[in-house]
C-alpha cells in the first residue's frame, strides 16, 4: 500500500478518495479538507475568535488540534455533564490536551453552576438523556460564546455524524430540522454563528488523525447513548458506504447543494418570531426558555447515580 502523493508506505486507505496516504500526507489531507470546508461555507474569517465545544472525544480534540495547527485563535469549552466516570475521564483528556498545547480551556460544570447533571435533569424533566444533554449544550455553548465575545462556536461533527442525522431527518421528514442542518448557521437574534469544520472528514479519519498526532481521547461511548437512533443510522450508512464508497459524501453534500434551500423558510420564520427569556435573556419562542425550565424542574431533584466502571447504572 503506497501513498498517493509520495509513494512512501501508506498508513491509511480512504476508499471514498480511492487513495492511500502516508502519515504526513494524511495529516495534510485532514488540514486541506478542513480548510476547504471553512472556505466553501465561510465558516471562520481571518482574525476571528473561535470557541470549540470539546467533549474529550476524538472529533472535538482533533478539531481543536487542526484549528490550532492552521493558526486559528481557538479556545476550548468543556461542559461537565456529570455522566459518572465517563464525564470524569472525558474532562481529564480535555485538560491534558489543552495543557499540552498551551491552549485556553473554559470549563462549565452543570452540577456546580446550575444544580443538576444530565442523568438527574433528564429524570426530573421526563426527557430523554440526549435531549436534556443537547438542550443544555446548545444553551451553554451559546452563552459562553456570547459572554466571551467569540465570533463562532465550532463543533466536531464529522461527515458520518451529519449523514446519519440527515438520514434520520429524511426518514421522518423533520422539515424544521432539515432547514437547520447546515455546516454553518449565521449569527442572528442572539445566537452566535455555529460552524462544523469537519464535515468533509469521516469518523475513521478522525480516529486515525488522533493516533498519528498522539492525542489521547475518550474512546468509550457515552453510557446514555444507548437507544440513540443515530447509531442505527450510522450502521445503515456504513453498510451502504462499504458497497458504494462515497455514498455518505454524496448523500450529505448532494442534500446541501440540491435540497437544503427548500427547507430554509421554516427556520427563517421561526427565528424571526423569537422573544427574550424573562430569566436569562436567551432567545426563545416562549416567555421562559427551555433551559431555564429544565433548571427549575431539576432543582432539588434526588440525584441519579450512574457509574460506568463495573458498577450499577
Ligand atoms: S453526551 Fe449527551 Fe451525547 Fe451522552 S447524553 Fe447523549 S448527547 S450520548 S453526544
Ligand atoms: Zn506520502
Ligand atoms: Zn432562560
Amino acid at each position: 500500500m503506497k501513498c498517493r502523493v509520495c509513494r512512501g508506505p501508506a498508513i491509511i486507505d480512504i476508499r471514498r478518495h480511492n487513495a492511500n496516504f502516508c502519515a504526513e500526507h494524511f495529516l495534510k489531507l485532514c488540514r486541506d479538507q478542513t480548510a476547504k470546508a471553512i472556505a466553501d461555507f465561510d465558516m471562520i474569517l481571518p482574525g476571528e475568535r473561535v470557541l470549540i465545544a470539546v467533549s474529550g472525544g476524538k472529533d472535538s480534540l482533533a478539531l481543536w488540534d487542526l484549528l490550532l495547527e492552521m493558526g486559528y485563535d481557538a479556545d476550548g469549552l468543556y461542559l461537565g455533564l456529570g455522566i459518572g466516570d465517563y464525564s470524569d475521564d472525558s474532562g481529564t483528556y480535555v485538560r491534558a490536551f489543552a495543557e499540552s498545547r498551551g491552549a485556553r480551556l473554559i470549563e462549565v460544570d452543570l452540577r456546580a453552576e446550575y444544580g443538576y447533571d444530565i442523568p438527574t435533569g433528564a429524570r426530573a424533566a421526563r426527557r430523554a438523556p440526549c435531549s436534556t444533554c443537547g438542550l443544555s449544550k446548545r444553551h451553554l455553548f451559546d452563552r459562553a460564546a456570547l459572554d466571551g465575545g467569540y465570533d463562532a462556536v465550532a463543533t466536531g461533527h464529522n461527515l458520518d455524524d451529519e449523514a446519519a442525522v440527515l438520514l434520520g431527518n429524511v426518514l421522518h421528514w423533520h422539515d424544521e430540522y432539515l432547514g437547520r442542518q447546515l455546516p454553518v448557521l449565521a449569527a442572528r437574534n442572539g445566537f452566535p454563528r455555529k460552524v462544523k469544520p469537519l464535515v468533509r472528514l469521516g469518523e475513521r479519519e478522525m480516529a486515525a488523525y488522533c493516533v498519528v498526532r498522539g492525542i489521547d481521547y475518550q474512546v468509550d461511548e457515552c453510557p446514555m447513548a444507548e437507544g440513540n437512533r443515530h447509531l442505527a443510522y450510522k450502521d445503515a450508512l456504513n453498510m451502504l458506504e462499504k458497497r458504494s464508497p462515497g455514498a455518505k459524501h454524496d448523500f450529505y453534500f448532494g442534500f446541501l447543494a440540491r435540497a437544503s434551500e427548500r427547507f430554509r423558510t421554516t427556520i427563517d420564520a421561526e427565528q424571526d418570531a423569537l422573544l427574550e427569556c424573562e430569566r436569562c435573556g436567551a432567545p426563545t419562542p416562549s416567555e421562559i426558555c427551555a433551559f431555564c425550565r429544565l433548571v427549575e424542574k431539576a432543582a432539588g431533584a434526588q440525584p441519579v447515580t450512574i457509574t460506568t466502571r463495573g458498577g450499577a447504572v
